[in-house]
């Protein structure tokens, strides 16, 4: 048998271009591998979803064909939890065509590893970081070595299941390459607008948050919170600035302001080296007035702010969140003070919470006057505390669990949880965006039943228009550009 060389590895996504592939592309190349991607835009599952969207080119039988005909050594999934059944139809088609085994990882397959192996399509799942696992894997595949003992990867063999610990996570991210964006650029994923990460890793441990799930698995024998420097960070924005035609940068790190030395030293650089606006998520209880000068200072057009419940006591005793309502009213002043414009992200329907706490988070709103503020409705991930709460209270049943499992539903929809409150919650999280910026529409908007088109009018209220702006363009050019580019290539082939 011939020995392979570079091994081919197949990774497939949808919906929107996503930074865990192109480190993980990224890395393969550079150690010499091959690497693809098969793309399905969706249907606009992550604004406001539109089946028909779905149907038109029918991709999921282009994906098919295209991966027989690219014939990997390795299939690769990077799963998160409201993907999770579209990723698993497709895995059970490929299996049925192909040979090469199949790999998840991920957020999701780090949170129920058990459950994802015990499924005839998935052969491995990585759990936690992937970037030393995967190439260490790839070379054990392509030179018929042992892969049985590869940190962070838990393996099915003949009936029984090898789970193997996790390495150290990587502690200098300067070392890894910059993410292979052009991979999810042929596809029309990003135009104009760079996303980029500065950093891993929160120091916070909110109840609901993936954060929970990695560290526990991680521990405490690693710093789980790192940075690269901002000199990497800087080469890399140029580095795309040179091949792309970038007018914002988005900075997608959990928390943007946890490191003021970091943040001083990015404001001396950035505004001189690049100058471009950008937009971040804050955190309350990381902003000082040095923080918001810095930040203003450095180009910063917008912020994302979690306030996640008006309520104290849900805050602190629910999601383990320990800020004040006082602290927040602070910040939404400074903010206000450097001209820096705010959206704040709520979650309402949480497991317990009654109908007077959902309104606590409105009108905490209505205090603070955000510029647009985004409801969700609480969404169980598992492996989360809260999740594992809204178990022990009899808010998740078997019926509810089988649905998680499945990743049915998302946030952007009504609760999955058997909650009491089911209406209130609906109505809170399709009309909450608009009174909180109309207040004066309260008497109006009370007698409106929530539905399809509310929600979708509902966008324009939780998000700035310039925001609006650059997604509809990403999202008209991904599905004219996937299209366009499956349709050459079967063209090219007839
Ligand atoms: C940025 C971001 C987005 C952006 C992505 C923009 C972009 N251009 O990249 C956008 C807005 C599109 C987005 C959308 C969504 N997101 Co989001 N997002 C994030 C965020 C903040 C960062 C993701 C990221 O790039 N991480 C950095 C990379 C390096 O990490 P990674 O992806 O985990 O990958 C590493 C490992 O997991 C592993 N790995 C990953 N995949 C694979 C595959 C293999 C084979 C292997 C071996 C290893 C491996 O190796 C990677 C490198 O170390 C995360 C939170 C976070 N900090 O991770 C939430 C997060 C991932 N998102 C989340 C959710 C829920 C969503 C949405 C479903 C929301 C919605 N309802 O629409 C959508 C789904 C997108 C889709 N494709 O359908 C949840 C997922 C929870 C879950 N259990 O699934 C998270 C964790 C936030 C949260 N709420 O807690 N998101
Ligand atoms: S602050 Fe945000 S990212 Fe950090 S643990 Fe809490 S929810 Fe997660």
């Amino acid at each position: 048998m011939d020995k392979i060389i570079t091994m081919k590895t197949l990774f497939i996504f949808r919906n929107a271009e996503w930074l865990g592939i192109e480190y993980l592309s990224s890395v393969l190349k550079k150690a010499g591998h091959q690497t693809k991607l098969l793309f399905n835009p969706g249907a606009g599952d992550i604004e406001f979803k539109i089946p028909f969207f779905e149907k038109i080119g029918n991709i999921d039988a282009v994906i098919i064909e295209e991966a027989i005909r690219y014939n990997p050594d390795l299939i690769a999934f990077s799963s998160l939890t409201n993907i999770y059944s579209w990723q698993k139809k497709i895995a059970v088609e490929l299996k049925k065509h192909l040979a090469a085994p199949i790999i998840f990882g991920g957020i999701h397959a780090t949170a129920v590893p058990d459950q994802m192996l015990s499924q005839d399509f998935v052969d491995m799942v990585c759990i936690g970081e992937g970037e030393e696992a995967l190439v260490e894997l790839a070379h054990a595949m392509a030179n018929h070595e042992n892969i049985y003992s590869i940190q962070n990867i838990w393996f099915k063999n003949n009936g029984s299941i090898i789970k193997n610990s996790v390495r150290p996570l990587i502690h200098d991210l300067d070392v890894l390459p910059f993410p292979d964006k052009e991979i999810f650029y042929k596809y029309g994923c990003f135009y104009d607008r760079l996303y980029i990460m500065t950093g891993r890793g929160c120091p916070f441990s909110c109840s609901y948050c993936y954060n929970a799930t990695y560290k526990n698995l991680y521990g405490s024998k690693n710093p789980y919170v790192r940075r690269r420097s901002v000199r990497n960070v800087i080469d890399e924005i140029l580095y795309f600035r040179s091949r792309y035609p970038i007018k914002e940068i988005f900075f997608y790190d959990d928390i943007f302001t946890i490191q003021k030395q970091w943040l001083e030293e990015f404001a001396s650089s950035y505004p001189k080296e690049v100058g471009l606006p950008y937009k971040c998520l804050i955190h309350v209880d990381t902003i000082d007035e040095e923080i918001m000068r810095l930040l203003s200072k450095s180009g910063c057009y917008y912020v994302d702010m979690g306030l996640e419940s008006g309520n104290e006591k849900i805050r602190k005793q629910l999601l383990y969140r320990n800020t004040t309502n006082e602290q927040i009213k602070r910040v939404a002043h400074l903010l206000r003070k450097y001209r820096i414009p705010f959206t704040t992200l709520n979650m309402v329907g949480l497991p317990s919470e009654a109908q007077e706490e959902m309104w606590d988070t409105v009108d905490l709103n209505i205090a603070i006057k955000p510029n647009n503020a985004l409801f969700t409705t609480f969404y169980p991930f598992p492996n989360t505390p809260l999740t594992d709460r809204a178990e022990l209270l009899g808010y998740i049943d078997d019926e509810v669990r089988l649905k998680l499992n499945n990743g049915e539903k998302s946030y952007k929809e009504s609760t999955i949880l058997n909650h009491p409150e089911k209406d209130t919650i609906l109505w809170i999280s399709s009309f909450a965006p608009i009174l909180v910026k109309w207040t004066f529409l309260t008497a109006i908007l009370k007698r409106l039943k929530p539905n399809r088109f509310f929600r979708f009018i509902a966008i324009f209220f939780s998000s700035p228009l310039r925001n609006i702006f650059f997604r509809t363009k990403e999202l008209v050019l991904m599905y004219v550009k996937t299209r366009t580019y499956y349709y050459m290539k079967r063209n090219i082939r007839e």
